[in-house]
């Protein structure tokens, strides 16, 4: 709703301006020492691709008459989409004045290549997508090949040309976003599309380059999710951890349970129905997305306990002895009841089915051990298990029967937890993940749990839900998953990161802006090679980048600085 009625008031003021003030001017800040702070990089990619070779040769790509083809055998779901999205992004009518009025006092030419005709300049005619695999891809997997080569008007091509080949769907898909980002709008005449001649060839450093979404502090709208996920896209990011439910509600609506959401939301309506769950899982798909989904236990469940009498642990509030909190009267999940495992269990198999992807984040993190630690149950279970005043290794056993269950169902997961199941000791399989997100002295847990031959995922030190004023993005940056001491076998185990956005004090009305562009250094960090590390290059492309998502529609925030978006047309 916001969006639309702002676009349509940009439609009408950008009539206006086309007509009576012209285009918005480039600022040559070095005259008078105004101007903004950072100058812009033009048609620079982010991420920065593995190889990338240009010449100072140009050609104009006129919207009217370029044309995207494919062979018989690309004519795959994914790609004709993903042309779709992608022609819209770089030829996006909706934010600078392209095809002005008929009325307009300035007369524009309408079709470019006419322009390039006149000035006798070269015209990019095309961009020819090739998979060289057998089959259309239709999800997305962990590890799948995104590796893509895009040569446009390249030595080897007929002249005026390009291709993009890829051996998957999903490397095409990759392709296309940095073919987006080399075609720019000129910054003379802020009309015409160009593009220098390059060949780019490129894959990502990881494979898990995922951004966590917090829903239950806040309920985010199923459309919000949606322009997260077509912002990765942008970012090349391809894992949506959807930290879906947590103690202050329960949004997800569970067909077995349906008690759970009904009791444990904030308010009717602020839930994911199961069609919009689906929605989410699709949008995702098609842009060659994961949706992990994390459904933490067996702490964070406060809102699980309305819709499920019994299921957490009653505290007796004469022999809790934390002072530090006010007495709640339930904690963590009762791992004393077996009726809570069989309430997991056909809770769990409703989840497997329903997120298709082979990962499920199972949480661990965080339990509070006190209101375990007041319940007679519960001590009386310990005891029985030979593991009295151990509360971590009843976290441990509890985590392992869960793991248990989850590998007894029919749509068997492989698990992700939060560093302190590892800690704790619990055995995990060679196929777990441990998703390290402690910030203090990362690096050590880092190196422990390869010693340990898991595998890792990285969010410690990308917390973006921590903001302050000035540059923060730098650090973000800088920070490699690999930084820490620790064997090649060791780093080979690292399977990427996550950029984090809990949602204690951020919702819709600010969550785009405070994940983007801040979140793409770290989407770069996670595709491109270790060795680019220069702040002042991704400062002059980041400034470019934060505007080309402007223009695309997204509120990302100014990373660096006082400046401007060229061409963005405002009222
Ligand atoms: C593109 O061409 C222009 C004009 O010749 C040149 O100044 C610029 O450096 C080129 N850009 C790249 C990335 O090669
Ligand atoms: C607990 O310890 C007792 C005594 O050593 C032993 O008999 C029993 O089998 C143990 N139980 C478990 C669950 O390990
Ligand atoms: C896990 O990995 C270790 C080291 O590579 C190997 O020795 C062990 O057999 C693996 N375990 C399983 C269950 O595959
Ligand atoms: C004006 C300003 O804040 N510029 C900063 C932009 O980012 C680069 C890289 O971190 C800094 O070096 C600049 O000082």
């Amino acid at each position: 709703m916001r969006k639309y009625a702002l676009l349509s008031i940009l439609w009408a003021s950008l009539v206006q301006l086309c007509a009576f003030q012209g285009l918005p001017s480039r600022v040559n800040m070095n005259t008078w020492g105004f101007g903004p702070w950072v100058q812009s990089s033009v048609g620079s990619p982010l991420p920065t691709p593995q190889t990338f070779r240009s010449t100072a040769e140009q050609l104009v790509v006129d919207p009217n008459n370029f044309v995207f083809n494919y062979a018989a055998n690309t004519q795959c779901e994914v790609v004709v989409k993903g042309i779709e999205r992608y022609r819209e992004r770089i030829f996006n009518p909706a934010r600078w004045p392209r095809k002005p009025a008929e009325n307009n006092i300035r007369q524009h030419p309408k079709d470019t290549s006419k322009v390039a005709q006149q000035q006798a300049v070269k015209v990019l005619q095309n961009l020819e997508i090739i998979i060289s695999g057998s089959v259309c891809d239709t999800q997305p997997k962990f590890g799948d090949d995104e590796q893509y080569t895009l040569k446009i008007n390249w030595e080897d091509l007929e002249p005026g040309t390009s291709t993009l080949s890829s051996p998957t769907v999903w490397g095409a898909l990759r392709g296309l976003d940095t073919f987006s980002q080399l075609v720019f709008l000129s910054p003379d005449d802020g009309r015409s599309f160009i593009v220098n001649t390059s060949l780019t060839t490129d894959f990502p450093r990881y494979s898990w380059r995922g951004v966590l979404v917090d829903t239950s502090r806040h309920f985010l709208p199923v459309s919000l999710l949606r322009e997260v996920i077509d912002i990765m896209e942008q970012n090349k990011l391809n894992v949506f951890h959807w930290h879906i439910v947590d103690d202050n509600s329960f949004p997800f609506e569970s067909e077995v349970f349906p008690e759970l959401s009904n009791q444990g939301r904030y308010h009717p309506g602020r839930t994911y129905s199961p069609a919009q769950v689906i929605d989410v899982i699709e949008h995702a798909r098609l842009r060659g997305i994961r949706v992990v989904p994390e459904f933490d236990t067996p702490g964070h469940t406060q809102s699980w306990g309305p819709g499920q009498p019994g299921l957490l642990t009653a505290c007796s509030q004469a022999k809790l002895t934390s002072a530090a909190r006010p007495f709640l009267p339930y904690g963590p999940i009762d791992p004393s009841k077996d009726a809570n495992y069989e309430f997991l269990r056909r809770l769990f198999d409703e989840i497997t089915r329903v997120f298709p992807d082979e990962f499920l984040h199972l949480g661990g993190d965080e339990v509070d051990f006190a209101c375990w630690a007041s319940n007679e149950d519960v001590k009386n279970y310990m005891d029985q298990l030979n593991i009295t005043g151990d509360y971590a290794a009843l976290e441990a056993h509890y985590i392992h029967r869960l793991i248990d269950i989850i590998n007894s169902l029919e749509k068997k997961k492989k698990p992700i937890v939060w560093q302190e199941v590892f800690d704790n000791g619990v055995p995990l399989s060679n196929d777990t993940v441990v998703h390290v997100w402690i910030g203090d002295n990362w690096q050590d847990e880092m190196a422990k749990v390869t010693r340990a031959n898991k595998k890792v995922i990285l969010s410690a030190g990308w917390y973006l839900n921590y903001i302050s004023y000035g540059l923060d993005w730098e650090k973000y940056y800088l920070q490699d998953p690999e930084g820490f001491q620790g064997t090649p076998q060791q780093k080979a185990l690292v399977q990427g990161g996550e950029l984090c956005m809990w949602g204690e004090y951020v919702d819709y009305t600010a969550l785009v802006s405070r994940m983007f562009p801040r979140g793409s250094v770290i989407a770069e960090r996670l595709w491109s090679s270790a060795n680019v590390v220069d702040v002042n290059n991704m400062a002059a492309r980041l400034e470019e980048h934060r505007c080309r998502l402007v223009r695309r529609g997204h509120d990302a925030q100014p990373p660096n600085g006082s400046g401007f978006c060229p061409f963005v047309v405002l009222d």
